[in-house]
């Protein structure tokens, strides 16, 4: 790497964060089983706890991202979640209204034709923003499973006018400084058809509902064809890319650790990003989460794997010679264009990042040092006789 591709992969480093999921750290699973981990978090406090040390021994997960439903209890004031975030050494990121669960949503939330079931469902997203207020968080971040399942079964444009007009009270009662997150999934739980199926649709709702609103990109929720960077690019250029939910796949929404598959795709949309950077000689403040179930792995060693796969993958794509990309992509020059790429890619960056680690006081080997702490193996032992006082056990979900 060139003296000035270093420089470059350093000031990606400096800025570069990613936020974890409370849901990351419990228990999980498929319709067809649910597997508990001695580790695995039980609760609020456990989450936080277990995100304290992914940030503790990574340096870059400051935020964790909450579940209305999963994380918040009514008795339990918000207040004291920002607490124990400050006591492990992180802060609240964004929040994430549940409209998915409750027995009401059968046939949606948002989009349901019966106007009672639209009111509990514009309630919860205005709970969600006093929720967000409270905790000092600046994104809501809006995924719905509404859809249908058969031809004919839902009047599609009708939904659409339905989703738009009930946005409309969670953004006016947003603050200026905070925006609401529409994420798209082509199918599952739906099948037929969902109402936030792809970009488009969420960039169409979101100009209209207002200026607040932005378009979240899980990498999961992409048919196996699509050119993921190709819409990032568009929604940089449009100034309407709100953020990430990372993750990775073989097949569908598997939510398995990002890079674990394709890590070159994840370059590619990391490289989407510099490479606007460089040409607009700004830098995008987009938020970077990840979005994973870890139904087998060890939750918090998945976490950090996955963090350092997304800094790694990071600082490979802001080593691209951006200024000879350029040169090339205006010739037609596809070989040597794409030899920019291949460089960066397979550039060794790992000794710039120990160096950024050691100046920031953290293990050379984050993984390693973690499993040194034994910080699992003692809350293991603490959780079992909990989850068991508790009555929690697994279950054959097929839900
Ligand atoms: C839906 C999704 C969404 C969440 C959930 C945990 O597939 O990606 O972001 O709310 O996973
Ligand atoms: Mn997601």
């Amino acid at each position: 790497m060139t003296a000035s591709q270093t420089n470059k992969v350093e000031n990606a480093l400096d800025h570069f964060r990613i936020e974890t999921p409370s849901w990351g750290f419990a228990d999980t699973g498929t319709r067809f089983g649910k597997f508990v981990q001695g580790a695995a978090a039980i609760d609020i406090n456990d989450k936080l706890a277990d995100a304290g040390q992914v940030h503790a021994f990574t340096g870059i997960c400051p935020s964790v991202a909450l579940h209305v439903l999963w994380d918040f209890r009514p008795d339990q004031p918000t207040s004291e979640i920002v607490q124990l975030a400050e006591k492990y050494g992180v802060r609240i990121g964004a929040i994430n209204p549940n409209l998915f669960q409750d027995q009401i949503y059968k046939y949606g939330s948002l989009c349901h034709r019966d106007e009672e079931v639209r009111a509990a469902a514009v309630k919860h997203l205005l709970e969600s923003a006093e929720l967000a207020k409270a905790a000092r968080s600046q994104l809501v971040s809006i995924w719905l499973a509404d859809g249908s399942n058969y031809p004919g079964q839902a009047n599609i444009r009708w939904r659409k006018r339905a989703l738009i007009e009930t946005l409309h009270p969670l953004h006016e009662a947003l603050n200026d400084d905070q925006q609401i997150l529409l994420e798209y999934k082509p199918f599952e739980p739906a099948f037929y058809h969902t109402d936030l199926a792809d970009w488009g649709m969420s960039y169409v709702v979101a100009k209209a509902v207002g200026p607040k609103a932005r378009v979240l990109v899980d990498t999961g929720h992409h048919y196996l064809s699509q050119n993921i960077e190709q819409i990032v690019a568009w929604l940089l250029d449009t100034g309407m890319l709100g953020g990430f939910h990372f993750n990775d796949r073989r097949y569908a929404d598997d939510d398995l650790t990002f890079g674990s598959i394709d890590p070159y795709q994840a370059f590619r949309i990391f490289h989407e990003i510099h490479f606007f950077a460089w040409e607009t000689k700004q830098t995008p403040q987009i938020p970077y989460m990840i979005d994973q179930s870890h139904i087998d792995k060890p939750k918090i060693e998945a976490m950090i794997q996955t963090a350092v796969a997304a800094q790694e993958l990071f600082a490979k794509a802001a080593a691209v010679d951006h200024e000879k990309l350029a040169r090339h992509q205006e010739r037609n020059e596809q070989v040597d264009a794409e030899e920019c790429l291949r460089q960066a890619f397979f550039a060794d960056v790992r000794p710039v990042i120990l160096e950024w680690r050691k100046q920031h006081n953290l293990p050379a080997d984050p993984l390693t040092a973690f499993r040194e702490s034994g910080y699992e193996m003692r809350v293991a032992s603490e959780r079992k006789n909990r989850r068991a006082k508790l009555g929690i056990a697994a279950s054959g979900s097929y839900a």
